[in-house]
């Protein structure tokens, strides 16, 4: 089994589509092993792309990741990083297949719908960025 962080951004949450975008996951086989709606600080929100810090577009990254509340869920199932990339799509919209989470949702390469983690290490540390293990043993029994 694996773990990946979802991440619903700002825009969805202000589009209302994140009933829809839970149903994706669960339709598509993921567990949600954790999932709570907050409102990242600067401090967080930089901290989570800290690898993009010296990207020309990390600035607006953060700032729009802090525009409004996000829904953080922590999934899991056999290949989850993989199959949830699949899921989200590619980052610009323009590009995401046709069926995916972005091709429905996102309005543009920064403003995406969904983050997905990149990496099975990154799954397992972006799951634990947001959630505790007592938080995510709740539905692991
Ligand atoms: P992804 O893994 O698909 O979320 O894409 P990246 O890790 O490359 O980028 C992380 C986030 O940075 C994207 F979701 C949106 C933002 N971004 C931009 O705003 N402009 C870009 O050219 C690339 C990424």
């Amino acid at each position: 089994m694996e773990r990946t962080l979802a991440i619903c951004k700002p825009d969805a949450v202000r589009k209302n589509v994140v009933g829809e975008i839970v149903a994706m996951m669960t339709q598509a086989g993921f567990k949600v092993l954790g999932l709570k709606m907050i409102r990242l600080s600067k401090e967080q929100a930089g901290a989570f792309y800290a690898v993009h810090k010296e990207r020309p577009f990390y600035g607006e990254l953060v700032d729009f990741m802090c525009s409004g509340a996000v829904v953080v869920i922590a999934l899991e199932k056999t290949n989850a990083v993989a199959d949830y990339r699949t899921l989200i799509g590619a980052t610009d919209p323009a590009e995401a297949a046709e069926g995916t989470i972005r091709k429905r949702f996102a309005s543009s390469k920064g403003e995406n719908a969904a983050h997905g983690s990149d990496s099975v290490e990154n799954g397992r540390n972006e799951v634990a960025f947001f959630f505790s293990e007592a938080e995510i043993a709740a539905n692991t029994l």
